[in-house]
């Protein structure tokens, strides 16, 4: 098992909306790790630096006054190919497109109120987590279940 991390974020809708649990419980269920959580609201400089590949497309306002409108639960998961299974496990970014199983495809409608964010690379995924947080808030720890996880 090569170990890869993500980052992961129930927006603002998500949390008004008392998804965090359900998202938690579908990445547990799902066997992947946590490693760090923290709810938290995002300030404008770090919704800018955070989506700034976005700055200046017709829907980028939209999305900083959205991100920044309620508190987000922040998180990192850890597992084989994290990255590429958490954008599984949430569908496609415009719901309407998420099949059906996916968070996106269960949960949400709009694509401005897609309820979560993930990393699209691992090279993005260690941008977002040193963004959000720090190395010492990163948790190391054995899971006794891994071994089950996998082969
Ligand atoms: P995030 O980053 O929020 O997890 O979404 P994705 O990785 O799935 O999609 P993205 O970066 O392309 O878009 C970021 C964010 O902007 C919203 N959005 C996007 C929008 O409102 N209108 C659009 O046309 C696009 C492309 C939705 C997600």
């Amino acid at each position: 098992m090569a170990p890869e991390r993500t980052y992961l974020m129930v927006k603002p809708d998500g949390v008004q909306r008392s998804l965090m649990g359900e998202i938690v419980s579908r990445l547990e269920r799902k066997g992947l790790k946590p490693v760090a959580m923290k709810f938290m609201a995002i300030g404008r400089d770090l919704a800018e630096t955070h989506y700034g590949e976005h700055k200046g497309k017709p829907f980028y306002d939209g999305l900083i006054g959205y991100i920044t409108s309620g508190p987000v639960l922040a998180m990192v998961w850890e597992g084989e190919n994290a990255v590429a299974v958490c954008r599984q496990m949430m569908g496609k970014t415009n719901p309407l497109d998420a099949a059906p199983g996916t968070m996106r495809g269960d949960l949400a409608v709009d694509m401005g109120r897609n309820i979560i964010h993930g990393s699209d690379s691992p090279e993005s995924a260690a941008r977002e987590i040193g963004l959000f947080f720090s190395p010492e808030e990163l948790v190391d720890y054995q899971r006794a279940v891994d071994p089950w996880v996998y082969e």
